[in-house]
């Protein structure tokens, strides 16, 4: 299997710490996002989207979206709960993840870390949008150590992938000692 991807991208390691967690070999086929590389024709024949990450089976069959390719490479693991509820509240988190989340807390890193924006010109509705994501976050973690059940799951990986960076985007985690320790909790089993 091949992984198109960026490690400077959250989405992109999601699927690669899901790979290096359960063993699975690939070939990870560097692609520059900054210089544009996810657009370039020869990307776009393989996956429309012209985004990465995506993989790309020994077959030849092509799957992106990071949360799909983490649920796809995962399945029947430890990684995703038996339980047909706290499966389902595994999917809650991945779509929130991909709705309320990721679409701030990365989107501001990537301004100011990849664009060159200081973190005071960022929009004020996106800083609030982030700032909201990690108050729920933090709400969750001061009751629960893990985002579903007992363990770590892939919500665990997916929200983790961008709120380790979190503060590259100007959002503080000084204030958020829940988040803080379940950080460490996770990079202690993901890297
Ligand atoms: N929802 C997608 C988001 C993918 C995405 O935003 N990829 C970015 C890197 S994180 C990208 O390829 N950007 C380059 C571009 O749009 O040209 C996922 O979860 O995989």
């Amino acid at each position: 299997m091949k992984i198109y991807g960026d490690k400077i991208s959250g989405n992109c390691l999601k699927v690669k710490y899901v790979c290096d967690l359960l063993n699975i070999s690939y070939n990870w086929i560097d692609v520059d996002v900054v210089a544009g590389e996810a657009k370039r024709p020869e990307m776009v024949a393989k996956n429309a989207v012209g985004q990465v990450p995506f993989i790309e089976l020994d077959d030849g069959r092509t799957l992106s979206q990071s949360n799909a390719i983490m649920r796809f490479l995962s399945e029947g693991s430890h990684l995703i709960p038996n339980d047909g509820y706290q499966r389902a509240l595994m999917d809650q988190w991945l779509f929130w993840e991909q709705y309320s989340h990721e679409t701030a807390i990365a989107v501001a890193r990537f301004q100011v870390r990849f664009a060159g924006k200081a973190v005071t010109e960022l929009n004020e509705a996106l800083v609030e949008k982030g700032n909201s994501a990690l108050a729920v976050m933090e709400m969750h973690l001061s009751e629960a150590d893990w985002f579903v059940g007992d363990r770590l799951s892939l919500a665990d990986i997916a929200l983790f992938a961008y709120t380790q960076y979190a503060e590259e985007g100007g959002f503080s985690l000084s204030s958020k000692p829940f988040i803080t320790a379940w950080l460490k909790r996770v990079r202690e089993v993901v890297q």
